[in-house]
C-alpha cells in the first residue's frame, strides 16, 4: 500500500462507524495528514450531524490547516444541507491537498465539490482506493442513482443448496460463526425482509444481537394480510419499525386498522396478476416512503425465486453449511429455466471461511 491508500484505508474503517445510522447518506470517513502524520480524524456519525471532514477538523484542534492534506472516502459536498458546504470549509481552512477517493454522484455535488476546490488553488488527487470506497457506500449510490433500495439476498444453506428440511425446519443449518455475521450485516442495512410462510414457519425477531448496532426495519410480504397477531415482529416493542407489504384491497380491511392500531406500518401495493404484490414497485415505494436504500431478503425459498425471476438481486450473501441434507427445500425452489443460456449469472467478489461454514459475496453481472 502507498502512503496516500494506507491513510484513505483508514478515512474507509472510520467511515464504516456511521454503519447503520447516516443512512440515506452515505458513509465518509475524513484524516488529516501533516508531515505523514495524522493530525485529525472523523467520521459522519448520523443523518443530520456534521460531515466527516468537519468532525476531522474540530478533532485535530487546529484552525489554519496550510501544509495539511485531507484524505476523504467521498468528494467534499458543494451545497448547503443539512450542514454548510465542505468544499467552502476545506478553502476557508486553507488545506494544501485533498486526496479522494469516489466522487459524490448527489446531483447536488457531482464534481462541484472537486471543481470549486481546485479553482482556489487547492491541489486535489482523486481515485485513490474507488473500488473499496464505492462498495461500502454502494446502498448511497444505487439510491441516489435509481431511487430504490439496494438489494442484498442472506442464503443459508447446505452444500448441496437446502435452506430446510422438506418439513420446514431450518434452525440450524448454518454455524455461529456464520449467524453472528448475518446480524452484523443487518445492522448495516435499512431493512430486512422475509415472506409470509418464513414468518410463520420460523417467527423470527429479525433484530440485531450478538453485535453491536440498531435493529433495522423488519418488512414482511403478507399480500392477504392473514398473519396471525402473536408474531414477534408484530408483537415488539419497536413494531413501529415493522412494515406489512399488502395488496392495495387489504390495505383497507379490518385487519389493517388493527394492526395499524397497533403501531405497525401498512404499505399499500398493487399486485401481479397472481395476486402477490408487484416487488417493483413495493422497493420504489420503501424508498419514497421510508427513506430505504438497502433492504437483506432472509427468505424463503419463493421470495428468493420471486427476487430472482424479476431480476431485482443486487448482491447475494451466501453462508454455506458444510452439510448435505438431500431432498429439502432448495434456496431458488420456484425457480425455472429452459435454457442454460438464459442462467442468472452473478461474480464473486469474496470468500471467507466463516466457523465451519464458508462466506460468499456475489454480485449482480
Ligand atoms: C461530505 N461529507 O461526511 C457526507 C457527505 O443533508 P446534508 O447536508 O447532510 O448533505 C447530505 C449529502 O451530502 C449526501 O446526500 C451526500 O451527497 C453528501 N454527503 N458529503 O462532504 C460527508 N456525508
Ligand atoms: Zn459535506
Amino acid at each position: 500500500m502507498t502512503n496516500y491508500e494506507q491513510f484513505m484505508n483508514r478515512a474507509l474503517i472510520l467511515a464504516m462507524k456511521g454503519s447503520g445510522y447516516v443512512s440515506p447518506n452515505p458513509r465518509v470517513g475524513a484524516v488529516i495528514v501533516e508531515n505523514d502524520k495524522i493530525i485529525g480524524e472523523g467520521w459522519h456519525k448520523m443523518f443530520g450531524g456534521k460531515h466527516a471532514e468537519i468532525e476531522a477538523a474540530e478533532n485535530s484542534k487546529r484552525t489554519d490547516f496550510s501544509g495539511c492534506t485531507l484524505f476523504v472516502n467521498l468528494e467534499p459536498c458543494s451545497h448547503v444541507g443539512k450542514t454548510p458546504a465542505c468544499s467552502d470549509f476545506i478553502i476557508s481552512k486553507k488545506f494544501s491537498k485533498v486526496v479522494v477517493a469516489s466522487l459524490d454522484p448527489n446531483p447536488l455535488v457531482n464534481g462541484k465539490g472537486i471543481r470549486r476546490i481546485q479553482e482556489a488553488g487547492i491541489e486535489v488527487v482523486t481515485g485513490v482506493l474507488e473500488k473499496e470506497s464505492n462498495w461500502i457506500n454502494r446502498f448511497f449510490f444505487k439510491y441516489i442513482q435509481k431511487k430504490s433500495p439496494y438489494v442484498i439476498l442472506k442464503i443459508a444453506q447446505s452444500l448441496d443448496g437446502n435452506i430446510a428440511l422438506s418439513s420446514g425446519i431450518s434452525q440450524w443449518i448454518t454455524g455461529e460463526e456464520s449467524r453472528k455475521r448475518s446480524h452484523q450485516l443487518r445492522s448495516e442495512v435499512d431493512a430486512v425482509l422475509v415472506g409470509k410462510k418464513t414468518a410463520l414457519l420460523d417467527n423470527p425477531s429479525l433484530t440485531v444481537r450478538d453485535v453491536n448496532g440498531r435493529n433495522p426495519y423488519k418488512i414482511v410480504l403478507d399480500s392477504y394480510l392473514t398473519l396471525p397477531l402473536d408474531l414477534k415482529i408484530l408483537k415488539c416493542d419497536d413494531r413501529d419499525k415493522t412494515i406489512i407489504c399488502c395488496s392495495v384491497n387489504a390495505s383497507t380491511s379490518r385487519k389493517a386498522e388493527i394492526l395499524k392500531l397497533a403501531g405497525i406500518k401498512i404499505l399499500p401495493v398493487e399486485t401481479y396478476e397472481n395476486g402477490k404484490v408487484t416487488l417493483e414497485q413495493m422497493l420504489v415505494d420503501l424508498t419514497e416512503k421510508f427513506n430505504i436504500t438497502s433492504i437483506m431478503v432472509e427468505g424463503g425459498a419463493e421470495i428468493f425465486s420471486s427476487f430472482l425471476e424479476r431480476n431485482l438481486i443486487d448482491e447475494i450473501q451466501l453462508f454455506m453449511a458444510p452439510k448435505i441434507i438431500g431432498s429439502g427445500i432448495q434456496s431458488f425452489n420456484n425457480f425455472k429455466i429452459n435454457k442454460l443460456n438464459s442462467v442468472a449469472n452473478f461474480n464473486i467478489v469474496d470468500f471467507d471461511k466463516s466457523g465451519d461454514d464458508i462466506q460468499i459475496t456475489l454480485v449482480r453481472n
